[in-house]
């Protein structure tokens, strides 16, 4: 029989909505599912669709508690690092990356052996002020591979993380200090540069880098949405999409936030695989901030497309109370994870 690839899947389901759901639940485990996808197994997955409102796990919940991180906490949650105040008055920022194998489940039953910054994907969403001085301590905790923090932005060559350049790629056990000003202002990432960068980068090796401008944003509730995908059968094309990673969890429990206040949604794309990823809100227009280098947004839209690497502020107010969607326009994505809700509140 034929590999299960995720077009197989979704060829197996009627319409979206109900079919995505039934077949996460029924996929065994990782090696399993992987297993499966070489032997063609499982592959009797439409079955059980039956019943749901929307996507999701109905009734299985992934475990968050034993992969260490829970995508609702990623989701708010910024670390400004260990600050104090150099000789000539600045801030100094410093924080501890560490790398390491570390098993997910990414669907409940479905676990994959991700590449991760402090035993989490996204790894920590740092964040610091223009002009600040930044120290990251790497140390690479893998029992094997060679990796590396590049950060995007402004800093000399010997601190860009590149294999080959200045100390080069860490080897496991290995440590080295990153060390450069945070510039310019905006919304920025860092990943893994090791080769073959398509796998350090799927494997999950990436986090957000924010850096406030000097003059402040306007007070919002602010989150970050880092849109991933995992290749679980290793086809070169990925079974899971998500923002932080776990598909549907913003479903399961949606994003509670206010009527008429500022949301400003640091919004990251980091997937592989595939070209293009999207995010489209239901019931609202948002501004959109390309890189957030600008105070100026660059459109007003419902849908924005963003290659590896891009990423942009997006800022809102919902008017009406109730549950509205957020999810890629890619409706293959959607089906298989990227997908959530809003629940404005009074
Ligand atoms: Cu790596």
């Amino acid at each position: 029989m034929a590999p299960l690839t995720r077009r197989k899947l979704l060829g197996t389901v009627p319409v979206l909505g109900l079919g995505a759901t039934a077949l996460h639940a029924t996929i065994p485990h990782s090696h399993a599912t992987a297993a499966a996808a070489e032997h063609g197994g499982n592959a009797g997955v439409a079955a059980t669709a039956h019943g749901g409102s929307h996507a999701g796990f109905r009734g299985a919940t992934v475990d968050h508690e034993a992969n260490g991180f829970n995508p609702h906490e990623i989701l708010r949650d910024f670390d400004y690092g260990k600050t104090s105040t150099l000789p000539d008055g600045r801030t100094l920022r410093e924080w501890t990356l560490a790398a390491a194998e570390q098993e997910i489940e990414l669907a409940p039953g479905v676990t994959y052996e991700g590449w991760s910054y402090n035993g989490r994907i996204p790894g920590p969403t740092l964040r610091c002020t223009e002009g600040d001085r930044l120290r990251i301590t790497f140390v690479n905790g893998s029992r094997i591979h060679p990796h590396t923090i590049h950060f995007h932005g402004i800093h000399p060559a010997s601190m860009d993380g590149m294999p080959g350049v200045g100390r080069g790629a860490i080897e496991p056990g290995g440590r080295f200090v990153y060390e450069f000003d945070a510039l310019p202002a905006g919304l920025h990432l860092y990943h893994c540069h090791v080769r073959p960068l398509a796998e350090h980068i799927a494997k999950g090796m990436y986090g957000t880098f924010i850096v406030d401008p000097k003059w402040p944003r306007e007070k919002a509730d602010e989150m970050v949405m880092v849109m991933n995908g995992f290749d679980t059968n290793f086809d070169g094309a990925n079974e899971f999409y998500a923002a932080n990673t776990i598909g549907f969890a913003y479903a399961e429990r949606p994003i509670r936030i206010a009527r008429d206040e500022l949301v400003r949604i640091y919004l990251v794309n980091i997937l592989e695989y595939d070209p293009i990823n999207s995010f489209h809100l239901h019931g609202n227009l948002f501004e959109y901030f390309p890189t957030g280098t600008s105070k100026t947004p660059s459109e007003l839209t419902d849908t924005v497309m963003l290659c590896q690497g891009q990423r942009g502020i997006v800022e809102m107010r919902m008017p009406h109370t109730g549950k509205y969607m957020f999810h890629a326009h890619q409706s293959e994505f959607t089906e298989l994870g990227w997908m959530g809700f809003f629940e404005v509140v009074e």
